[in-house]
């Protein structure tokens, strides 16, 4: 049976240890009361909570947008850099220090847009750092133009007569670049996420996990929630995600598989 005092030392240890594993900062995060980037949050914590990676050895670095903001909700160390410049900044803090676990995150527009020339090169050089590219195919920052991920036909403020242009698919460019670890995820999916990442932040190489998911104010068309949860669906059990060729194929018929799709083999 329990005395009196031990239940307070009890209490008092798990309040120090909700503090140290806690992953999340003072700072609330500013994103929209809905946002999908709520449920990446929480599944990167819990990733770097069960990890057991010391915070001090954690790094989340991000460009601008929605998605930029991230570095401010988190007790790791962070960079908020320049729109599109993500990646590049995130190759030089793990060349400084190999010895962090550095997260990369940023949004279509900053990844795709502005910033789609990195993406080649730092999966070609298999920079052992971990890209996570919330996919919600708008400029949410910016208040909701189309940006290279959304649908023809996509109408907003910017383009009002529908988009024309055809979006780009960044798994399909991560496979073709050569990623050594591709993966796709769903936002409203926050433990499927913290599964994913582990076995990615582990991966010894570059690591993409393409996150779709859902701007609930400038979106009110495409990627919803009501329509995402309608799409996403997981791999199969019997895939292997070791047949690079039978990922393209996958990822050419499915837009919307969810797991890990490539991961180099032994
Ligand atoms: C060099 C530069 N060009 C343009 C902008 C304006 N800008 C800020 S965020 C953004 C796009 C944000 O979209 P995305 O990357 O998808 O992030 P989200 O807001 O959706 O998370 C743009 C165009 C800027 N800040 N800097
Ligand atoms: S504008 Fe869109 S992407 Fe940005 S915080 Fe709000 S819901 Fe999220
Ligand atoms: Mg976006």
């Amino acid at each position: 049976m329990k005395t009196p005092g031990r239940d307070l030392a009890d209490k008092v240890a798990a309040i120090k240890n909700a503090h140290v594993f806690d992953v999340r900062s003072s700072s609330l995060p500013t994103w929209c009361p809905g946002c999908g980037y709520f449920g990446i949050h929480q599944g990167l914590n819990a990733c770097i909570r069960e990890l057991g990676v010391p915070l001090h050895e954690v790094i989340t670095v991000s460009g601008i947008g929605c998605a930029g903001r991230y570095p401010f909700f988190t007790k790791t160390y962070g960079l908020h850099t320049v729109h599109g410049r993500t990646l590049p900044v995130a190759t030089g803090v793990k060349m400084a220090n190999p010895d962090l676990t550095v997260y990369a995150v940023g949004g279509d527009g900053d990844g795709l847009a502005i910033g789609g020339g990195h993406l080649p090169h730092v999966a070609r050089r298999d920079v052992n750092i971990n890209y996570l590219l919330f996919d919600n195919s708008i400029y949410g920052l910016t208040k909701g133009q189309p940006s290279p991920s959304s649908p023809v036909g996509m109408k907003s403020k910017a383009s009002p007569f529908g988009t024309h242009d055809k979006p780009l698919n960044a798994t399909l460019l991560a496979l073709t670049y050569g990623a050594s670890f591709v993966a796709r995820l769903f936002a409203g999916d926050p433990e499927g996420i913290t599964r994913v990442l582990k076995e990615g932040t582990q991966h010894p190489g570059f690591a993409i996990f393409h996150i779709y998911t859902s701007c609930v104010t400038f979106d009110k068309t495409f990627k919803t929630w009501a329509n995402l949860k309608k799409w996403v669906h997981p791999l199969p059990d019997d895939y292997d995600p070791t047949d690079y060729k039978q990922a393209f194929n996958r990822v050419l018929e499915d837009d919307f598989c969810t797991g890990v799709i490539y991961r180099r083999g032994e």
